[in-house]
């Protein structure tokens, strides 16, 4: 299977993350896409396809402010990462703010995810891998691997978090829309809600988003992914959210897992967008459920059942010294 990587990627290295009422090590490490390259026989980079397919999916604002917040940071007189701190609540008039404190609470929705001085470089090619993915699908591949890194899932049209800046399975999908594809599905089997994804697509009839994670009421993001989420507008039952207790082992992910497969072979799409998380991992050290090594083989071979052209791309996984081997055994299934 064609895989596509670029080292520019690595270039997001925040130091700490706020966790628990205090900063700890910055858990989305540079080393899980070290960890990944060791077991995959070969990356191509990703050709250069400019901003076209990221602003297809996120605002020009909000493009705007990730290119610029770090060194608005820095003229602030700050050291570090910046991190948001305050946010506009609901139901306050919006206010056109140049402050880099409230961009920040603008374009955000929690305060784990800091914007690093090569953030923008790395999510930027961050994209491109997963556009190349996409392009590598659309001109006839059966499956094609994105390894994104930072991940995507948890990033809006104009807000990042959850170590999130802009959302790879989006543009992976809207690249397809825009090729063609008539009607496209996405398959999140991250541990967490995808909810940057399904807030992009809530109203589209054309786009299918199926997720199976943590339930939100123990887990985060908390407040999307609840079952009675199924989308809005033209959009309405194009979403589909199956939230599993902690604890859940092959059986009861498989089995929802089946039931958003259903639901997706239903949609006739043609093409499917896997967000794939290792975070479900029995070893992962921010997540609850008990996949093994070898489950994500099983699984896999279950979403080529569907015989879709299919793009993959990486979403979490913190077991880093793992993550390689169990992204392995869920490409050699597909
Ligand atoms: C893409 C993805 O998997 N994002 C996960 C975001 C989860 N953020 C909330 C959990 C924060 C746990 N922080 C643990 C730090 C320990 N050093
Ligand atoms: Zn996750």
């Amino acid at each position: 299977m064609r895989a596509f990587f670029d080292p520019r990627q690595l270039r997001h290295a925040p130091v700490a993350e706020l966790h628990n009422g205090a900063f700890t090590a910055y858990q989305e490490t540079p080393d899980r896409a070290e960890s990944i390259l060791r077991v995959i026989a070969q990356t191509e980079r990703p050709a250069d396809r400019g901003e076209a397919p990221i602003l297809a999916v996120h605002s020009a604002d909000y493009v705007d402010f990730l290119k610029s917040a770090h060194a608005l940071w820095r003229e602030a007189g700050r050291d570090g990462d910046p991190i948001p701190y305050a946010w506009p609540i609901v139901g306050r008039r919006p206010l056109r703010l140049n402050r880099i404190d409230a961009l920040l609470g603008q374009f955000s929705f929690d305060a784990t995810t800091p914007i690093a001085e090569g953030t923008w470089d790395a999510v930027y090619w961050n994209a491109q891998t997963a556009v190349a993915a996409a392009d590598a699908v659309l001109t006839g591949e059966r499956a094609a691997f994105a390894l994104c890194r930072p991940p995507g899932h948890h990033s809006g049209a104009d807000y990042f978090g959850g170590y999130c800046h802009l959302n790879v399975a989006a543009i992976a999908a809207q690249r397809a829309r825009d090729a063609g594809v008539k009607r496209v599905a996405i398959l999140d089997i991250d541990y967490h809600h995808g909810n940057g994804t399904q807030d992009i697509f809530w109203e589209r009839g054309d786009v299918f988003y199926a997720s199976v994670h943590a339930d939100p009421a123990t887990d985060y993001p908390f407040y999307w992914g609840h079952a009675d989420e199924i989308g809005g507008g033209p959009g309405e039952g194009a979403t589909l959210n199956l939230p599993l207790a902690r604890g859940a082992r092959l059986a009861e992910f498989r089995a929802a897992q089946a039931r958003a497969l259903a639901a997706i072979r239903a949609f006739d799409p043609g093409l499917l967008v896997v967000s794939f998380g290792a975070d479900t991992f029995e070893g992962d050290p921010i997540s609850y459920f008990q996949l093994t090594t070898e489950d994500y083989r099983t699984l896999a071979g279950d979403i080529a059942a569907v015989g879709l052209p299919t793009v993959i791309v990486q979403e979490g996984g913190y077991a880093t010294a793992a993550l390689g081997s169990n992204v392995r055994s869920f490409l050699s299934g597909l």
